[in-house]
């Protein structure tokens, strides 16, 4: 069964937004990764401009000609140093941030993996895009959570 959810959607103000400034916005894609060790997962809080200071997990955005499955092993490689397994499709989102400070349309396809080598522990190594990683046990994610991860969460999913 394909799982999504906030396909919904385009009201005249959001899409009357998507040409202020003389700037055409368009809708974004990206990955989020849920790394998960027995009933844990990985999170961290955004230094980035959008979604600042929420926390989130580790991903970005998809590169053109790339699987998701490539994005999600490149993003947390690149943003943790763990290497990734098992990486299989999980959920999908549809978030409108109007009221960010970065106003954002993405499409978020979220991936589940495990770490190859179990006892490996995060690195934070963009410092400037987050302020470090932490283990949490699922689905309690600490306040302010990332929008496209709320929606994650409120609608149930499992990671087991
Ligand atoms: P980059 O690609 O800069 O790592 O993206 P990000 O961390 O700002 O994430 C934006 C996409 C989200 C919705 C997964």
């Amino acid at each position: 069964m394909a799982r999504s959810s906030g396909g919904g959607g385009g009201s005249m103000a959001a899409i009357a937004i998507a040409h202020v400034d003389n700037e055409v916005r368009r809708v974004k894609v990206g990955v989020g990764v849920l790394v998960v060790r027995g009933s844990l997962v990985l999170v961290g809080r955004r230094r980035s401009s959008l979604g600042h200071g929420t926390y989130a997990l580790p991903g970005g955005h998809l590169d053109f000609g790339e699987s998701w499955e490539d994005c999600a092993i490149r993003e947390v490689k690149e943003e943790t140093g763990l290497s990734i397994c098992n990486c299989t499709f999980a959920y999908v989102t549809n978030t409108i941030m109007m009221n960010d400070i970065r106003p954002s349309h993405y499409i978020t396809i979220f991936m589940r993996s495990e770490i190859s080598h179990p006892n490996d522990e995060p690195k934070n190594l963009e410092p400037e895009k987050c302020d470090g990683w932490e283990w949490i046990e699922w689905p309690h994610v600490p306040e302010p959570i990332f929008e496209p991860l709320e929606t994650l969460i409120v609608s149930g999913f499992n990671i087991l």
